[in-house]
This record gives structure tokens, sequence and C-alpha cells, in this order.
């Protein structure tokens, strides 16, 4: 039996989340084409007869210039601590910047051994997959460099194989059933800001913050959420609302069927449209929309 912990670390949009996603079967993160998707430290678990892997999801690293992303930053700080094997995840569709350079070199010829996910190649030619990892190559103290598309799962196998040779031997970290550490009132709120992110433009998606306020199962298995869509500007919440109501309901109707899909039931879904003026910018009110310092200190 073989088990241990995964860090996936890289730029915002590499495509973390989707290789959390790929590799434990699970919709365990939310995706989205807009950046700085992920926030939290999110661990999702794939089982297997004879191996546990627990992949830690972390935020996009950026330069953190507000107190939610100050809260990103230090998740992926602590996502890096007690794992066995860090990937860094670069999307091969972009040009390989000195930022990812920065990055990798600052995580290469450590104890703990790093690969490089090459991914989204199924975006690129494979002549410019080759160009790429010949760039990559130049970085010392790089364990591998795998070409993969977390997207269509092509090499994904290969990343897998990589990192269960790398394993150390041990029990279980999680029950078998379990494929991640986050509730299920957690999961409901992230799957209404993924649909939000989704569906909003401009600079309102980023200032989107979710309060789950109920999450209550009845007698006959239905189930009740209430959630406060928290947004920054009164202006913004005109827009999540939407006229006559229809971007509302456009989440509304989205997040309902996830989260059908995630209790395997029927679903009452309410949603409210809040304003917190700037809260991205106050320590208390980020900590108040879940976000809490406190517990990512030791
Ligand atoms: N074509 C292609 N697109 C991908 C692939 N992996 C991810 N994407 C897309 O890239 C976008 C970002 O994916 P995420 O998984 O949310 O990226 P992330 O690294 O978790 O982003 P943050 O949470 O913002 O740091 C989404 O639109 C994904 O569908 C891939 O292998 N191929
Ligand atoms: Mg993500």
């Amino acid at each position: 039996m073989k088990a241990g912990f995964v860090s996936l670390i890289g730029k915002p949009n590499a495509g973390k989340s989707t290789l959390t996603n790929t590799i434990v079967g699970e919709k365990v993160s939310i995706v989205s084409w807009k950046p700085q998707t992920t926030r939290n430290k999110i661990l999702g678990i794939a089982n297997g007869d004879d191996y546990q892997i627990v992949i830690v999801d972390t935020p996009g690293v950026h330069n953190a210039k507000n107190a939610l992303s100050k809260y990103m930053m230090k998740s992926v700080e602590k996502g890096q601590e007690g794992v066995e094997v860090v990937v860094y995840v670069v999307a091969a569709d972009k040009r390989t910047d000195e930022r990812d350079i920065e990055h990798i070199r600052k995580y290469a010829g450590k104890e703990t051994p790093l690969i490089i996910a090459l991914n989204k190649c199924d975006e690129i030619e494979r002549g410019d997959i080759l160009e790429r990892i010949d760039l990559l190559k130049e970085i010392e103290g790089v364990d591998s460099i795998i070409p993969i598309s977390a997207l269509t799962g092509k090499n994904v196998d290969m990343l897998l194989s990589r990192l269960l040779e790398l394993m150390p031997e041990g029990e279980r970290f999680f029950d078998e059933d379990m494929y991640t550490d986050k509730s299920m009132r957690f999961m409901v709120g992230e799957i209404v800001r993924e649909k939000a992110l989704r569906n909003l433009d401009q600079e309102i998606p980023y200032g989107i913050g979710v309060i789950v306020n109920k999450f209550s199962y009845r007698d006959n298995g239905i189930v009740d959420v209430d959630a406060d869509i928290v947004c920054e500007k009164q202006s913004h919440k005109s827009m999540v609302i939407g006229k006559g109501g229809a971007m509302i309901k456009k989440i509304s109707t989205q997040s309902r069927q996830d989260i059908e899909d995630l209790v395997g039931g029927k679903v009452f879904l309410n949603l409210y449209v809040r304003v917190k003026e700037d809260w991205r910018d106050s320590d208390f009110l980020v900590n108040q929309l879940g976000y809490d310092l406190k517990e990512l200190k030791d």
C-alpha cells in the first residue's frame, strides 16, 4: 500500500483544478476560464486498490494586492507543507515566461521531488510541445517533465505512475470512500461561485463571494439551501440579478443542477444578492466570507 500527498502549484488558469478533478475522477474543485478561480487549499483524494494519493489543489500564484489575495497566497504556501511531491503545472498554450521559470526554480533541486506537468497539450502542435520541453529541461533539479492534457486526460496516467513510484509505503490517510476533505456546505458555496464566475462579465466575478446560510435535509431527503452571493458594489448587484432577474435565475438553475448531482437528490435553492462594499480589501470581511487566515497559521 502506498499513500501520500502531492501538491499542485502554478500560475492562475494553468489547469490545476482540472487536473485535480481528472486524477480524482470527481468534481472536487471548481473550474473556470477566469484566472484566480480557486481561493482555498483543497484536497482531492484519489483512491486505488493499493494506493491513496491526496492531491492538494491550490490557488494560482500571483502578486497579492488585497486581503483575499493574501489569504490565497498563504494557502499556496501551506499547500506545500508535508507533501511527498510537488507538481508544477504550466499551460503549454501560452509562452513559458520568466515568472514560470522563476517559480519552478524555487521548488527545483529540493528534497521534495518536483515534476513539471506541461498542461493543455491538446491545444498545441507536437513540435511546439518539444520546444517547450527543451526550454524547461534547462532548469536543474527537476524530476521529470510530463506533457499532459488535464482536460482530455491524455498522459495523466503517465503522471500518476510517476507519482506512485515516488509515494512512500503507508496506510490511507482518509477513508476509501472520501474524495475531498471539504464539507458539503463548502462544495455548495463553490458551485454557486463557479456558476457566477462563468456567467458574469468583466471585473464583477472576481469580487464575488458566497455564504451558505442553510444546508439541511428534510425527512424525505429533499435538501434546502439558502445562500448569499456577495458582491463588492451596488452597481454589481444589479448585474448579478440581471434584466428582470435573468442572470440570477441562470446562476440558480445551473447551480441547482450541480448541487443535485452532488447530493444525489432534489434541491431547493434560494439565492440572495448582497453588497459588502470592497470586501476583498478588508481582513474582517474576507474572514466573514469564510477565508480564515487564522486557520492557515499553525
Ligand atoms: N484545452 C485545455 N484546456 C484546459 C486544460 N486544463 C484546463 N483547461 C482550461 O483552462 C481553464 C482554467 O482551468 P482551471 O483548472 O480552473 O485552472 P487553475 O489552474 O485551477 O486556475 P486557478 O484556480 O485560477 O489558479 C479552464 O477553462 C479549463 O477548462 C487542458 O488540458 N486543455
Ligand atoms: Mg483552480
